[in-house]
């Protein structure tokens, strides 16, 4: 599937400030900016028109633009973030995506995180998970379906979200973490196995005929190239430390 658009903020100075769980301690700023840069410039040599965002230090997880919608060729779904302290971030992208899309909206008590959404082909995966409740999944598993897509529920547990663990490349391929690899839902696709010491390696997208992953991942680098992908690899740290991942940073459509 062609993406034309993405839309990417990039972090605020109290990016630091954000959320996280990673342990990893706090992010340099000036990095992370040159880390987004570095992101934004893998997008359009990959032919992606980007709408470049101002930083909002309201919101220092405002960079993880993914969250807050679920756009596609018929609409978008505005989301309704998991975590309180990032509500509020979706106002802009809401007003940003009605020059492109029909909107849809996720209602309270409904919550959903876009990095819980994964689409492959006309069916979206959407993860049960600490962010996204049953049901705002239900929620948008009916907005969904009024644009012929379906969708099927999936529990996550020790990720953050669903595309932390897994995600769809091309040609039938998925990355999925390990522990996720025996899932049903999966069973009929080419499955590239990131093993638990590169975990982090299975939030790759794939834009144009290129995947973007993360440095620093030798093996699954191997993996991905041995099934025959082209593969920018970005340096992603600073983001690493927010735990936030390569998906995270953009909208595509
Ligand atoms: C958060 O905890 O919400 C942010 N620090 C990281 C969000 C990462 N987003 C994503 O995986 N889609």
């Amino acid at each position: 599937m062609q993406i034309s658009h993405a839309i990417v903020r990039p972090p605020p100075e109290n990016f630091s400030q954000g959320i996280t769980s990673s342990g990893l301690g706090k992010p340099d700023y000036n990095l992370a900016l040159k880390q987004h840069q570095e992101y934004c410039e893998a997008l359009k040599n990959s032919g992606v028109n980007l709408t470049v965002l101002k930083q909002d230090p309201e919101f220092p997880d405002s960079c993880f633009v993914e969250d807050t919608a679920v756009v596609n060729e018929r609409c978008a779904v505005i989301t309704r973030p998991g975590d309180k302290r990032r509500r509020g971030e979706e106002i802009k992208i809401k007003q940003v995506l009605s020059s492109y899309r029909k909107l849809e909206s996720i209602q309270k008590p409904g919550t959903v995180d876009g990095g819980d959404v994964l689409r492959i082909h006309n069916t979206y995966f959407i993860g049960l998970s600490q962010r996204t409740n049953q049901e705002g999944a239900q929620q948008l598993k009916e907005k969904l379906m009024k644009y012929s897509y379906g969708s099927e529920f999936i529990p996550v547990r020790d990720m953050l979200h669903l595309k932390s663990g897994v995600n769809y490349l091309d040609r039938d391929v998925v990355v999925i973490r390990k522990e996720l690899s025996s899932l049903r839902f999966f069973t009929s696709f080419r499955k590239i196995t990131v093993s638990p010491q590169e975990a982090y390696a299975a939030n790759c997208i794939f834009v144009n005929g290129t995947v973007l992953m993360p440095s620093n991942f030798p093996e699954t680098l191997r993996k991905i190239k041995s099934q025959g992908f082209e593969v920018i690899e970005l340096q992603m740290s600073e983001f690493e430390k927010m735990d936030g991942g390569v998906s995270c940073l953009s909208i595509r459509f």
